[in-house]
C-alpha cells in the first residue's frame, strides 16, 4: 500500500491490487481473484452471506463440527498450535476451542488484516491462557509459521471450504505445503459436496441479492482502492454451475459495452462479456480423498450431516 496525497484528500494506492487486475482484465476471458473479495467491507457481507437461509454451506459445517467434536479431539494432541487457514470470523474456531483443551496456540491466518486482528483480539479475550498469534497472508503464497509454533505439534483447520477457491493442483499443491510443517499432526479440513445444481446455484445467488452484493464489491474496491471508475451496478451477477469441472463459477457481466479506466489503462468491456470472479469446487468423498493421497495425506475420517451436503475430513500425515 502507498499513501498518495491529492489535493484535499489521502487516498490509499493499493498497488498490488492494481497490477493484479489489470493483469485478470487484460486476459481473455477476465478474470478477477477471489481473495479481493476480502476487505472490510467484503468480510462484513460475508458474514451476511453465511447466515442467509439459501447459504446452507456455514451452518452445515458448524453442525457437523459440533456433532463430533469429541472424536475430532482424538486427533488433537496435548500442546497442539492450532493453525487456521482463512480465518475469517473465526466462528467456527470456537466450536473447536471451546472443546478442545489440548490446544495452547492459535494461529489464526487470513488476507484481511483489520480483520485478523479485530477477531484475534476477541478470541484472546474469551479464552484466557490461550495464546493467540495472528498472522496476515495469502494462503498461496508461501505461509511461513511463526517462530513461537516451533516443536509443537501443529493442526491445521482449513473450514469453510476455501480450499474450494482453488484449482485442483493449486489445492493439492497447498495440502502438499501443509503437510511439510515441521511437526504436522492432522488436518481438519472443511469441504463442500456435490449436490443438486438447483440447490447450489440458489445458494450463490440468493434472493436477498447479498452475493450480488459481494460479488459487485470487487469493482467498488478498484474505485476504492485502484484508481478504478467501475459502475457495479452496470454489471450482472450470475452463478454458474460448472459440471463438466465440478464448480460454481461467479462472473460479473457487463449490462452494455463500455469502456472502464482503471489506474493507468481503461479496460473495454462488451456487452454480454463477464468477468469470472470465482470458482467454488464442489468435491465428492472418492474426489477429496484421491486429492488427499495425491498431497501425501490420509483421510482418517469424513464427517458429514445427514444429507451428505458439507463434509468435515479429519486428515493424517
Ligand atoms: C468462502 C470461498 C468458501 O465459495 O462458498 C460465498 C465464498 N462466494 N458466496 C464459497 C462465497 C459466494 C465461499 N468461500
Amino acid at each position: 500500500m502507498d499513501r498518495i496525497s491529492g489535493m484535499n484528500e489521502t487516498v490509499t494506492q493499493n498497488t498490488e491490487l492494481l497490477r493484479e487486475a489489470l493483469a485478470g482484465l487484460r486476459a481473455t476471458p477476465k478474470e478477477l481473484q477471489p481473495k479481493w473479495f476480502y476487505d472490510s467491507r467484503g468480510s462484513t457481507l460475508f458474514e451476511e452471506i453465511t447466515a442467509l437461509p439459501e447459504y446452507y454451506v456455514t451452518r452445515t459445517e458448524r453442525a457437523v463440527l459440533r456433532d463430533n467434536v469429541g472424536m475430532i479431539a482424538d486427533y488433537v494432541p496435548e500442546g497442539t498450535a492450532l493453525v487456521e487457514l482463512g480465518s475469517g470470523a473465526s466462528t467456527k474456531t470456537r466450536i473447536l476451542l471451546d472443546a478442545l483443551d489440548a490446544v495452547g496456540t492459535y494461529v489464526p491466518v487470513d488476507i484481511s488484516e483489520d480483520f485478523l486482528r479485530s477477531v484475534a483480539q476477541d478470541i484472546d479475550r474469551s479464552y484466557p491462557g490461550l495464546e493467540v498469534v495472528p498472522l496476515a497472508g495469502d494462503l498461496m503464497e508461501d505461509l511461513t509459521l511463526p517462530g513461537i509454533v516451533a516443536g509443537r505439534p501443529i493442526v491445521g483447520f482449513f473450514p469453510g471450504s476455501t480450499l474450494g477457491n482453488l484449482e485442483p493442483p493449486e489445492a493439492r499443491a497447498l495440502l502438499r505445503r501443509v503437510r511439510g510443517w515441521p511437526g504436522i499432526a492432522g488436518l481438519i479440513l472443511g469441504i463442500d459436496l456435490v449436490k443438486d445444481s438447483r440447490v447450489l446455484e440458489r445458494a450463490y445467488d440468493d434472493a436477498q441479492g447479498v452475493t450480488a452484493a459481494f460479488n459487485r464489491n470487487i469493482l467498488a474496491r478498484l474505485n476504492r482502492e485502484a484508481g478504478g471508475a467501475f459502475d457495479p451496478d452496470s454489471f450482472g451477477h450470475e452463478a454458474r454451475w460448472n459440471a463438466e469441472k465440478s464448480r460454481i463459477e461467479m462472473h460479473l457481466v457487463s449490462r452494455t459495452d463500455q469502456d472502464v479506466p482503471l489506474g493507468p489503462e481503461t479496460v473495454s468491456f462488451k456487452a454480454g462479456e463477464s468477468i469470472h470472479t470465482e470458482n467454488s469446487h464442489k468435491y465428492t468423498r472418492e474426489s477429496l480423498t484421491e486429492m488427499a493421497a495425491a498431497s501425501g495425506w490420509t483421510v482418517a475420517e469424513f464427517l458429514t450431516d445427514d444429507d451428505g451436503w458439507f463434509a468435515v475430513a479429519v486428515l493424517r500425515p
